[in-house]
C-alpha cells in the first residue's frame, strides 16, 4: 500500500456522529482531504444485520466515488460481502494469519498495537500498515488500553522498521504534530472530525498540520 493513504485517516460509525447521517458526515470529511476511510460499527446503538450492511455499501460507494480506499472495522464478513479495500484488527480479533487467508490478496490489512513488541509480531505476520495507540486520553473508546504516548512510534522507529505507521487515540489539531513528529505517517481520528461542527474544516486543518510537518522533516 502507498503510505501517503495515512495521512488523514478518517474512522467512524453510527455511534460517533452524534444524530447527524454518517453518509453526510463521510461527504463532509471527504470535502476537508481524508485519504483513508475505516467503517467502524460499535456500541450499544450500532447497525446490526442487513442494516450494517446497507450503511457499509452507502459508505463505501462515496469513498469510491472520491477515489477514497474503504476499510472495515473487525468484521471480515462484512468487508468480503461489501467487497471492500481492507481490513483493520485489534488484538482481540481473528489472528492475522486466518484473516489474510480469508481476503483476496490484494486487501489491506492494518493491525492495532499498543507495544513495540506487539508491533514487532503484527510486521513479522505481514501487516500493511500499524494503528499505534491511544496516543492520547480518550473517551470515544470504551476498552481503552493505557495511552502510550507518541513516544511508541518513536521506539518502533528506533528499531529500523518502516512499516506504514498511523497514531489513533485522542488526537485533534493541538497534538496531531507530536504524533507526526514522532515518527507517525499519518494520523487516525474519529471524534476529531466526526463530532466537529463543520467535519470538513476539521478534516481540513489536520490535512494542512499534515502537509507542513511532512514538508518539514
Ligand atoms: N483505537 C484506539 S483509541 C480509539 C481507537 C478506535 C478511539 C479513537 O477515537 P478518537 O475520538 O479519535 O479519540
Ligand atoms: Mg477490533
Amino acid at each position: 500500500m502507498n503510505r501517503d493513504m495515512l495521512n488523514v485517516y478518517f474512522v467512524m460509525g453510527t455511534e460517533n456522529c452524534n444524530g447527524k447521517d454518517p453518509s453526510f458526515v463521510l461527504q463532509e470529511a471527504i470535502r476537508g482531504g481524508i485519504t483513508l476511510f475505516q467503517f467502524r460499527e460499535k456500541g450499544d446503538t450500532a447497525l446490526q444485520g442487513q442494516e450494517k450492511v446497507s450503511l457499509a455499501i452507502k459508505l463505501r460507494d462515496i469513498c469510491h466515488q472520491h477515489k477514497v480506499p474503504f476499510i472495515v472495522n473487525d468484521d471480515i464478513n462484512l468487508a468480503l460481502e461489501v467487497n471492500a479495500d481492507g481490513v483493520h484488527i485489534g488484538q482481540e480479533d481473528d489472528d492475522f494469519i486466518s484473516v489474510k487467508r480469508r481476503l483476496p490478496a490484494k486487501s489491506i490489512i492494518g493491525v492495532s498495537c499498543h507495544t513495540l513488541e506487539e508491533a514487532a509480531k503484527a510486521i513479522a505476520d505481514g501487516a500493511d500498515y500499524l494503528g499505534v495507540g491511544p496516543m492520547f486520553f480518550t473517551t470515544t473508546k470504551k476498552d481503552i488500553h493505557a495511552v502510550q504516548g507518541p513516544k511508541v512510534i518513536r521506539e518502533i522507529r528506533d528499531k529500523g522498521y518502516t512499516i506504514p505507521i498511523v497514531g489513533i487515540g485522542g488526537i485533534n489539531n493541538s497534538n496531531a504534530r507530536k504524533v507526526l513528529e514522532h515518527g507517525a505517517d499519518g494520523i487516525a481520528v474519529i471524534s476529531a472530525i466526526s463530532m466537529a461542527t463543520y467535519p470538513s474544516n476539521a478534516a481540513f486543518e489536520l490535512k494542512e498540520i499534515h502537509k507542513t510537518v511532512k514538508n518539514n522533516s
